[in-house]
């Protein structure tokens, strides 16, 4: 990595070398009530100046007026950000699978997936955009090598986080290391071929489905460490009944899929 810090973006370049055209990506920014964090996450998402990024703000009719300011950040920022509004809160699968439909409708070569609420550091993304030279799907990952998650956290959560993800990632056989984080970046081709319509769970379990789905179809997985901040503004939602039935659920998608064989790269 060059010393400013940021990978140096040889990625969009190297596989276009007489184009010289930057690969065109969207990232997906579902927000329910961050009427505090959104303001503040579309900037520093931007202030890494990749060429040819966009935004797309999925809102479920959030009632502390999110939508609102997504509209007005869409004015601030001309053709940088789109904003898909929704009726109604549909959990956070619903509102991605609405998010990739929509932009896959579009030319668009690089779907990120991201929460709104500054726990995946927006910083990190050129270094994620690097790794998906060599890999179908990028996740950030609080638990390889100069990952970590929030000091600030109470142990117990720290602990089923840490668990949960061992527990997941064990009865599913994913070969990573964060199965639960939503910090994503797919390509475009490889997300194209995962069936990410059927998928049955919602909110945090839809993370791990649609990362099995992906391990099913042979995708070469990338790891870049972040440290997962929690919350500075809003409410959390996360309580010990959430990952309870998280857990529990983790068996419904093993027998979900359980005829599925896993696909090699090229099938
Ligand atoms: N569009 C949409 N976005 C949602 C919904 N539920 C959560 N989100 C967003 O999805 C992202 C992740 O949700 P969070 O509530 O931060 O989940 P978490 O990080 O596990 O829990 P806390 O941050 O502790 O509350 C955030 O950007 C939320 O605003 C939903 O039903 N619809
Ligand atoms: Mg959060």
């Amino acid at each position: 990595m060059p010393s400013n810090g940021r990978a140096d973006l040889q990625f969009y370049y190297s596989e276009r070398s007489t184009k010289l055209k930057p690969l065109k990506i969207v990232i997906i920014l579902p927000t329910f009530n961050e009427a505090e964090n959104l303001p503040k996450i579309v900037p520093a998402i931007l202030a890494n100046q990749i060429p040819d990024l966009k935004i797309l703000i999925v809102d479920d009719s959030s009632p502390d007026g999110t939508g609102e300011i997504a509209d007005e950040l869409a004015i601030k920022y001309p053709g940088q950000i789109e904003v898909m509004h929704r009726m109604g809160k549909a959990g956070l699968g619903r509102a991605y699978i609405a998010g990739f439909n929509h932009v896959l409708n579009s030319d668009v070569e690089i779907i990120g997936q991201m929460d709104s609420d500054f726990s995946h550091p927006p910083e990190r993304l050129p270094e994620m955009i690097e790794m998906l030279k060599d890999a179908d799907l990028v996740l950030g990952s609080r638990y390889i090598q100069g990952g970590g998650i929030d000091e600030q956290w109470p142990i117990w959560r720290k602990g089923l986080s840490r668990w949960g993800n061992f527990y997941a990632r064990s009865i599913l056989g994913i070969p990573v290391k964060d199965v639960t984080g939503a910090y994503r970046l797919w390509r475009r081709e490889f997300l194209e071929k995962i069936p990410f319509q059927e998928v049955v769970s919602n909110g945090y379990i839809f993370l791990v489905e649609i990362l099995h789905l992906a391990n099913i179809n042979g995708a070469r997985f990338g790891e870049v460490p972040i440290y997962f901040a929690d919350r500075k503004w809003g409410e959390s939602k996360m309580n010990f009944r959430i990952q309870r039935e998280a857990a529990l659920r983790v068996w419904q998608v093993r027998w979900h899929y359980r005829n599925a064989k896993r696909k090699s790269k090229n099938e």
